[in-house]
């Protein structure tokens, strides 16, 4: 079992926008202010600039920032100074008013993040989505994954994200996600962390207690009331006892963690197959007679899907159209194009397309637009090729949904 954490996330996706920056302290927070857009704009007004010619000099620095943000990442480098996530930006200034401050890119991160998980289930197909910078991999399945205790599959699967994305990342091997989860910290930035079960007693309980994922804030500051620090401590108490002051089921999951038990499965969740929309009209509508209407509520549905799609960070090749006839009858009608794509005037000139392919004498009373063959937008734009078609398929199928 494996658990993934990209280093210093946000930080690290703004770098490969800003190579000039790498090896200097960079801390992401606050929102996105006018010297953020200035910054990517010539100084003479002449348009926009490549980011990686814009001088180290024009960064704006911490010790000018004003206001009450937060960090959300620091760069290693910023983090020697004490500066990191959840400190307030003026404190941190006074630790490393040196430390170049950018606003995070969502867009940018998200893009990313799928595309480092793209990287990872390629190589190894079982693997839970833990968040945007996070995942468990289980490595029971894939050829070679016990090698050298998982060593191996963990190298080539920083290796494989790193080519397909510039960023690093660390990995904890270990008999279970509870143990794997800890071990990736332990050799942060860009490190392994084998963690064998024998290992327990020197590595893992000499750590903090809120170092077990599962005890927050609330139930550290009660186990330190109780006397309780290291996980060492936390395992040494009766279980009785644990139960007795956190009830049956925390304090009997306390004491198996703090032993390093853990069984629970990696769980994977599937990437959608399409995405719709449709309606069901207010009173039933004709293709000619209420064509304008129809019209406005065709574009709006494609408009739905592309926002969609943009949201959740898919494009799609096969296009299509659902409708329900007034006695309850369906059709549907697709059409495949060459590139995925994500934009609503795409969408609404297949679709329209496909609606062309359909008898339209009788009334309708639902209309629906679907994209499918949907490919991750981050990499359906770096593998333009990959989305080629043999050429346009088109699907018909008539008949009661
Ligand atoms: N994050 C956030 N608010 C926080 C902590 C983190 O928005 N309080 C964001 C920014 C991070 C990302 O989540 O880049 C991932 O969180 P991590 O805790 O994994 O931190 P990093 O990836 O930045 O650093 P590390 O190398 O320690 O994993
Ligand atoms: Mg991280």
């Amino acid at each position: 079992m494996a658990h993934l954490d990209m280093d210093a996330f946000y930080a690290s996706v703004e770098l490969l926008r800003y190579p000039q920056l790498k090896g200097l302290p960079v801390v992401i927070g606050g929102g996105r202010r006018k010297v953020d857009d200035a910054l990517l704009q010539h100084p003479d007004g002449s348009g926009p600039r490549e980011p990686c010619f814009i001088p180290v000099s024009e960064f704006p620095l911490l010790k000018d920032y004003v206001g009450r943000g937060v960090i959300t990442t620091a760069t290693y480098p910023a983090r020697q100074f004490g500066v990191g996530s959840a400190m307030g930006m003026m404190k941190a200034a006074k630790l490393c008013p040196q430390a170049i401050v950018l606003p995070v890119d969502f867009e940018e991160v998200r893009k990313y993040s799928r595309m480092f998980k793209n990287a990872i289930t390629e190589i190894a197909p079982v693997m839970q989505d833990r968040g945007v910078d996070e995942v468990y991999i289980d490595f029971t399945d894939v050829p070679g994954g016990q090698r050298e205790g998982g060593r191996v599959l963990a190298r080539l699967i920083q290796k494989s994200i790193f080519e397909k994305t510039g960023l690093t990342c660390s990995i904890g091997v270990a008999p279970n996600r509870l143990l794997a989860k800890m071990a990736s910290e332990f050799n942060k930035p860009n490190g392994i962390s084998i963690v064998y079960e024998e290992d327990l007693q020197s590595t893992i309980w000499p750590l903090h207690v809120r170092k077990i994922n599962g005890i927050g804030p609330k139930a550290g500051e009660k186990l330190a009331r109780l006397g309780i620090e290291t996980i060492g401590q936390l395992a040494a108490q009766d279980e009785r006892w644990l139960i007795s002051h956190f009830g049956k089921s925390t304090g009997a999951w306390m004491h198996r963690a703090a032993w390093g038990r853990d069984d629970s499965p990696v769980v994977t969740e599937s990437e959608p197959v399409s995405i719709s929309r449709e309606t069901t009209f207010e009173r039933d509508l004709h293709a000619v007679h209420d064509r304008a209407e129809l019209g406005r509520i065709f574009t709006a549905l494609c408009e739905q899907v592309a926002q969609d799609l943009q949201r959740k960070g898919y494009a799609g090749r096969t296009i299509g159209i659902k409708l329900r006839y007034a006695d309850f009858r369906g059709a549907t009608r697709d059409q495949t194009i060459g590139q995925a794509t994500q934009d609503a005037s795409m969408l609404r000139r297949v679709a329209g397309q496909c609606l062309k392919r359909v008898p339209l004498q009788q009334r309708l009373r639902l209309l629906g637009v679907r994209v499918a063959s949907l490919v991750p937008v981050a990499e359906a734009a770096l593998h333009p090729a990959a989305a080629h078609s043999p050429g346009p398929a088109q699907g018909e199928t008539l008949g009661l949904f």
